[in-house]
């Protein structure tokens, strides 16, 4: 049966004429419409238009479709997170705590704790257990409003839990809701055992691991922690590009902690994406702007840090299509609030109301090369929609801490409603 949205006070479409990923002006290009209503025709977007239309180009869709009142609230695209390391075992609490007494995040990893820890509880964990945890997970960011998620391996560092992210990670894509995107990142840090013979574990994972990657068609995406004390920039453009012989699109961990020439690196290899860029020198934003190389930005990290927020202005103003994300993991970044990111990216990057639904939605789709599929309200689109629940966009980030999050629905389904699961 068909749906149709109707008294939607705003309908933000995200639609634009230009494709690929939006830059400078038009990532504030948002799209809002009024006096239009939503038909849904199975997994996808049937049209988005007066009724009256509707009612003329589809008259038997419209004739028994259900009909969902969004009563004065507001529709959108479904929220696209593109950067989490959502599979893990066990919790980083007491760390927060050595932070929060003046330890850095480096000061910990070198101490054999941050990813060593997790690492550690996620190979402890069974298939199971890591299934249940993780699907708890994303109960709370379908809650929040998130309809898609992309998750990185990189917690086994052996190749054996590092496949079994990533089945738990395909196996939860297959049944729930939330569909998952994979990322391999067996370069997230040189397991201990390695400790002084760093390029060895590089050449199992050029030879060992990304094959079988790709054999098995694990993931889309290889990432790399390309940061001073975990892979240098050599060893992550040879991980990269080894990668990118087997099909494996590049992503980096870039210019987070220390400068690194990680955006110059991402701009070099082709990367589809360069993800945290807090400390990313000049050279390397104007490169990756003419490279066209994502930027996804996490601010939620700097937050948890307490480090210094990403250029994420400057990085517009230059021509760098920007994506924001959660970076939801353990140590860094334990959030699934993707709207609380977004009132991050306005109130510490200088990044507007309109800027950050376009980053979390058709950018961040682009940066896992969804960008055709889902991110803006088109017709022919997956239907992730969204009902909020306020009467102007604007509203969103204004009464902030909150979820607004009124209406799921996930491929043409209602998966939440008055913000509870159904
Ligand atoms: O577990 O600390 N930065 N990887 C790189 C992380 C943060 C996640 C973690
Ligand atoms: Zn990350």
């Amino acid at each position: 049966m068909a749906k149709l949205i109707v008294n939607a006070n705003e309908v933000i479409t995200l639609a634009s004429e230009q494709k690929g990923p939006r830059t400078k002006q038009a990532m504030g290009e948002i799209n809002v419409l009024t006096g239009v209503a939503v038909l849904i025709e199975g997994e996808k977007i049937a049209g988005i238009a007066p009724l009256q239309q509707l009612h003329d180009e589809f008259p038997h869709l419209i004739q028994d479709a259900e009909i969902i009142d969004a009563c004065g609230k507001i529709v959108m695209p479904g929220l696209v997170d593109c950067h989490t390391h959502l599979v893990h075992g066990g919790t980083r609490e007491n760390e927060f705590n050595m932070r929060l007494c003046g330890a850095t995040y480096m000061d910990i990893m070198n101490a054999g704790g941050g990813i060593h820890s997790t690492t550690l509880h996620t190979r402890a964990a069974s298939f199971d257990e890591l299934y249940e945890k993780t699907y708890a997970h994303l109960n709370d960011f379908l809650k929040y409003g998130v309809t898609t998620v992309e998750a990185k391996s990189g917690y086994g560092l052996d190749w054996e839990t590092e496949r079994k992210q990533m089945e738990v990670a395909k196996k939860l894509h297959d049944n729930h809701p939330i569909d998952i995107v994979s990322t391999f990142m067996g370069a997230h840090a040189v397991p201990k055992e390695y400790k002084g013979n760093e390029d060895d574990y590089v050449n199992i994972i050029i030879d060992h691991m990304l094959p079988q990657v790709a054999e098995h068609k694990l993931a889309e995406f290889n990432d790399v922690f390309c940061e001073k004390g975990v892979f240098t920039p050599e060893q992550s453009r040879r991980i990269l590009l080894a990668g990118k012989k087997l099909g494996l699109i590049p992503k980096i961990h870039a210019d987070e902690i220390e400068p690194y020439e990680g955006a110059e690196l991402a701009a070099e290899v082709g990367a589809i994406s360069a993800e945290h860029l807090l400390v990313a020198s000049d050279e390397g934003i104007k490169r990756m702007a003419d490279a066209s190389t994502i930027a996804v930005l996490l601010p939620g990290t700097a937050f948890f840090l307490r480090a210094p927020f990403a250029r994420g202005r400057l990085m517009i103003d230059s021509g760098v299509p920007v994506a924001i994300s959660t970076d939801f993991n353990p140590g860094s970044s334990p959030t699934i609030s993707l709207p609380f990111i977004q009132n991050l990216a306005c109130l510490n990057m200088g990044m507007t109301l309109e800027e950050v639904l376009t980053a979390t939605t058709i950018n961040a789709a682009y940066a896992i090369n969804r960008g055709d599929e889902i991110g803006s309200l088109e017709a022919q689109k997956k239907a992730d929609i969204l009902i909020l629940n306020v009467p102007n966009y604007k509203q969103m980030q204004y009464f902030y801490g909150m979820n607004h999050t009124h209406t799921v629905i996930k491929n043409g389904e209602v998966v939440v409603k008055e913000g509870v699961l159904v």
